[in-house]
Order: C-alpha cells, then structure tokens, then sequence
C-alpha cells in the first residue's frame, strides 16, 4: 500500500534583534490550544513557499518577505492520524505589519529564553534550539499519539533537499 501523505508548512518568525520569537495558540482545529509557528495545508497545485505565505497572512495577518527552507520533519502515527504528515519548516527573514489576531492564531512573542515548550508540539523541543542557532533539521518522528513521541531521528543537515 502506497503511504498517504499530508504536505504542511511552518513558518516561524525570530526576531533575533529583540531575542523573541513570533508563535500563535491554535485556537481550533489539529493542535488546538498548542503554540506553533504559523501554517498549514498546501493546497492542489501551489508551492511550499506559497502556501506558508498565504497562511501566515491569513492567521496572523502579517506578509513575510524572503522565507528561507530550515526544517523537514516527516511525522507518523500508530494512532490517532493515518496519513503521513510532510512538514516543512520555513523562516521568515522578515515580516511587515503588525501580527494580530484571528479566527485561527493568537499571536504573541516569547524571549527565546522563556518558550513555553510544555504547551507545545512535544517535538518542538529536537528542533527548536537547533533553529534558534540557524541551523537547518531534517529527520522522521514516529508518535504514538499526538502527545507521546515513539522514536526521532531528527538531525542537523547542511541543505533539506
Ligand atoms: P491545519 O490542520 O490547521 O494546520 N503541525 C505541527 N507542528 C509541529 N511543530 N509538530 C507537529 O507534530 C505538527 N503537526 C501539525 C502544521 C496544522 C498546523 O500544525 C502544524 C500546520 O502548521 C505532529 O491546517
């Protein structure tokens, strides 16, 4: 059988002038009541780098500017989620406007020193610090459900693809 996958998109904002980072609380639907950077499906026919645009101006209504491939994390699960998740991690360079709340995100900054992992994706914590530091992370996690992770192989690359 072949595997069903789901293309998704992370865009994540660090400001690394001010130290914080930009992450919105999901407020409904997959990840509900977890930060995350901001993203979503892409949809038939549009790009990676398309689709992290278009989310991260519909749920938190800012534009980013040059968005830079850092992460791909493929995610699997024994429950709960049956197809494949194909997650790719995008920085933003640079944002324009002023983030705000939506039906979807409530945006805040946190210092880099203070991310609320415990109210996260449980796979934040491989990545994140990795990210912070610029580097780039690529690997396949295995959860059993979506608050218990199995096995991970994430790793530091040179390029994603
Ligand atoms: P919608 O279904 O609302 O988009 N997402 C994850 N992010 C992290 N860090 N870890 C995970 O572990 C994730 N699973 C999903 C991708 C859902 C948003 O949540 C992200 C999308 O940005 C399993 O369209």
């Amino acid at each position: 059988m072949t595997e069903k996958k789901k293309l998704m998109t992370v865009v994540l904002f660090h400001d690394e002038e001010n130290q914080r980072i930009l992450l919105g609380l999901k407020k409904k639907g997959f990840g509900e009541g977890k930060w995350n950077g901001f993203g979503g499906k892409v949809e038939a026919g549009e790009t990676i780098n398309k689709a992290a645009r278009r989310e991260l101006f519909e749920e938190a209504g800012i534009l980013a500017g040059e968005l830079e491939k850092v992460g791909l994390i493929n995610f699997r699960f024994t429950e709960e989620v049956e197809e494949t998740l194909e997650i790719h991690f995008l920085r933003a360079l640079k944002v324009y406007g002023m983030p705000r709340e939506t039906e979807e995100m409530r945006p805040e900054w946190f210092n880099i020193n203070s991310i609320p992992y415990d109210k996260m994706w449980v796979d934040d914590k491989y990545w994140m610090p990795s990210f912070l530091e610029g580097k780039k992370f690529k690997g396949d996690i295995l959860f059993k459900n979506q608050d218990t992770i199995l096995s991970n192989n994430i790793r530091i690359v040179e390029g994603i693809f």
